[in-house]
């Protein structure tokens, strides 16, 4: 099973992929996780994307696109894959495909988590204030300024994705304003209505 989970900064892509990951057993490819772990041992690739990620602004597509390629090839994606905030723009779309088209691949479906700008905002305040509250690191992107980016960026570049998914048939669209464990079990019956 190969999929793709979309939708605004906040939505719940990294939530809801890794109950998938548990579920199905195949890995989550976020490549918002890759980036900050490049950052963190600050190589390369991490050098060049932490100010734009601390910007709430979009990584290079060559950046991103270059990451991923190595990703797919892991033994432990020979199952499948969660891709979680990949692709985020047109051109990552196109590579997505060009990638999988190579290796003879397909993908099943690209699931949305629709969700209000207003919730959006709240939840990144409050991951913000949980993060403090226990004395864990508090994500630079996760304030009520750089959000604001973060979602400009989605509307101009990521949200076109919602056409050109629906375009291709492989777009589903869940309720993300749901709870946690309804999402999950919306997300559960696209994927038994797809690969059955
Ligand atoms: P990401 O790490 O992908 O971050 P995100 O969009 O904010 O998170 P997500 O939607 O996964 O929300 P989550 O489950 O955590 O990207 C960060 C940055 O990396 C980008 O801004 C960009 O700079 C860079 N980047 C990443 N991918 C890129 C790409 N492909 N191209 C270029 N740049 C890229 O949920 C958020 C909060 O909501 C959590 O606290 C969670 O507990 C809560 N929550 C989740 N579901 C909920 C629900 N149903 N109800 C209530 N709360 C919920």
């Amino acid at each position: 099973m190969k999929l793709i989970l979309l939708g605004p900064p906040g939505a719940g892509k990294g939530t809801q992929a890794q109950r998938l990951v548990e579920k199905h057993g195949i890995p989550q490819l976020s490549t918002g996780d890759m980036l900050r772990a490049a950052v963190k041992a600050e190589t390369e690739v991490g050098k060049r994307a932490k100010a734009v990620m601390d910007a709430g602004e979009l990584v290079s597509d060559e950046i991103v696109n270059a990451i991923v390629a190595e990703r797919i090839d892991q033994d432990d994606c020979a199952k499948g894959f969660i891709l979680d905030g990949y692709p985020r723009t047109l051109a990552q779309a196109d590579a997505v495909a060009d990638m999988l088209a190579e290796r003879g691949l397909h993908l099943d479906v690209v699931i949305e988590l629709v969700v209000d700008d207003k919730a959006l905002v709240g939840r990144i305040l409050k991951r913000a204030e949980e993060a403090h509250a226990a004395g864990q690191p508090v994500r630079k992107d996760d304030n009520a300024e750089v959000f604001e980016e973060r979602l400009r960026e989605y509307y101009k570049k990521t949200a076109p994705l919602i056409g050109y998914y629906y375009a291709n048939d492989l777009l589903k669209q869940v309720d993300g304003m749901a709870d946690m464990d309804d999402v999950t079990a919306q997300i559960e019956a696209v994927l038994a209505a797809v690969t059955h």
